[in-house]
Parts: C-alpha cells; sequence; structure tokens
C-alpha cells in the first residue's frame, strides 16, 4: 500500500466523498487505479492503511512516487488540475473556478451535514449498533431543507447545473450527498428521500441531468449502495416495526 505500482484511489463505494471522486475518474478516463478500502470491515482502520493515511478515512489518493492526499473536495481539484481534463469540470476562468470552489466549500457544512446526519443517524448507525441521536437526526432534517432550498434558489437559480451551463466537479459532490438518502427508505422513522426532495422542482431536474450527463457510470458507482437499501430495508421488516430510535 505505501508504494503502489500506479496511482491509486482508496475509497467505498458506500461513502458519499469516494462515490464523487470515482465518478468523476470514470467520466475523465483517468488512468488510475481503484481500490475498494471496505468500511463494513473497518479496513481504514487497519495499521497498513493507517500508515498511508494517518486520518484513516475514504476516499484517499496515493500516487505511484508516494504522494498521499486526502479529502475528497482537494482529491478533484487536484485531478482535474493534474490530468488534462475537459476545462467544464474545474475552470480556468478564474471567477468561474471560484464559483465551483464556493460550491464544493458550502457542501460540506450544509447538505453534507443534513443529509448524512439523517442517514447516519436514523440507519447506519442503529443497523450496526452504533450509538444514534434522534435529536440530531431531527435537526438534519431542517439543515437538509434548508440546504435545499438553497440548492434551489441560489445555486440553480439561473443555470442547469451548481456553477454554470456545464457540469464541474461540484455536481458530483453535491448531488452523491442526495444520492445516499435513498437509504432512507430503510429508516424506522422521519421523511423519506421523496418526501424531502418533493418541494424542489430545480433540484429534481437537476439531478436527473446530472445523472444522465455522466452515464453509464453514474448507475455503475450507485449499484453498491442500492444493495445496501436493500439490506436496510429488509433489516427494517426484521424489525417487525418496532422503533429502535
Ligand atoms: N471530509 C472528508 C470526509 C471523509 C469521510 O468522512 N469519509 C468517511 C466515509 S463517508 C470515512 O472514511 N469514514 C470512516 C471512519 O471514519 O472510520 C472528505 O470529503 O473526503
Amino acid at each position: 500500500m505505501t508504494h503502489p505500482q500506479r496511482d491509486t484511489i482508496y475509497f467505498d463505494f458506500v461513502s458519499q466523498p469516494s462515490r464523487a471522486v470515482v465518478l468523476f475518474i470514470r467520466c475523465t478516463a483517468l488512468p488510475i487505479k481503484e481500490q475498494v478500502t471496505s468500511l463494513g470491515r473497518k479496513t481504514q482502520r487497519s495499521k497498513e492503511y493507517l500508515t498511508m493515511d494517518p486520518l484513516g478515512k475514504v476516499p484517499c489518493l496515493q500516487e505511484e512516487d508516494g504522494f498521499v492526499l486526502p479529502e475528497s473536495c482537494a482529491i478533484l481539484r487536484y485531478l482535474a488540475q493534474r490530468h488534462k481534463v475537459a476545462d467544464h469540470w474545474y475552470p480556468a476562468d478564474l471567477r468561474h473556478r471560484a464559483n465551483v470552489d464556493a460550491a464544493l466549500d458550502w457542501h460540506h457544512w450544509s447538505m453534507r451535514r443534513g443529509a448524512a446526519g439523517q442517514v447516519w443517524n436514523r440507519v447506519l448507525a442503529p443497523m450496526s449498533g452504533q450509538k444514534s441521536s434522534e435529536e440530531v437526526a431531527e435537526g438534519a432534517v431542517g439543515i437538509l431543507e434548508q440546504s435545499l432550498q438553497d440548492l434551489e434558489h441560489y445555486w440553480l437559480a439561473s443555470t442547469p447545473f451548481v456553477a454554470g451551463n456545464d457540469i464541474s466537479i461540484a455536481d458530483l459532490i453535491i448531488i452523491m450527498e442526495l444520492t445516499q438518502l435513498q437509504m432512507l427508505e430503510g429508516a424506522l422513522q422521519g421523511p423519506s428521500m421523496e418526501q424531502q426532495l418533493a418541494p424542489f422542482g430545480k433540484v429534481g431536474a437537476w439531478m436527473r441531468r446530472t445523472q444522465a450527463e455522466t452515464e453509464p457510470h453514474f448507475s455503475a458507482v450507485h449499484q453498491m449502495l442500492q444493495r445496501a437499501t436493500k439490506n436496510a430495508i429488509k433489516w427494517k421488516g426484521s424489525m417487525g416495526g418496532r422503533s429502535k430510535l
């Protein structure tokens, strides 16, 4: 792991930032080896992984010469600049690029908190017997609602993609927070993905547009999430309607 034969991305498809990075790599056909790091098996906590990435998170990029880069947004920016990818992914124009950066920064403290806060506390933590908080999940519903308002009325107010007329790395990172909400179908309480997205027509159209623009890779990186959703629904059934939350 410390000296890969070629540039390698460590990831798990159940992780939203991982899916965004792998989707970008596939859409731009970058010569990067994909290495699954199973969060379920806690591979990110193994001694070998921590030697490479002491933060113990996915995604993480390791280049052939040993250079290591954590953090999805940094990885996306770096790869877009290091490799010759089409300009729309991370535009050279300073102000256009600044808009992409603004959307990337915005997503972390808004959309990600709102979506991941619900999925973790209502599905993943209870399913894996870890501590969850209904109070945090409830707060996350409000954060997501505000984030969707911002997406609808600011980021998508007058353009088909969040930072302009073409797809960029910001669209990839933001949409992954929303697609993980499908796991809420396995939740024992709280609103579903459909219920939360229903009032936001522009967001729905943008999701369909972003998916269409990135197929067939979009569906491929979501296969695992669909399996995880099915497992969550089975788990919900096995709880016989009893709420553990
Ligand atoms: N800010 C980081 C977040 C990375 C992150 O939290 N990854 C999660 C999966 S979504 C992870 O690796 N969790 C494993 C752990 O914390 O042990 C990014 O955008 O890359």
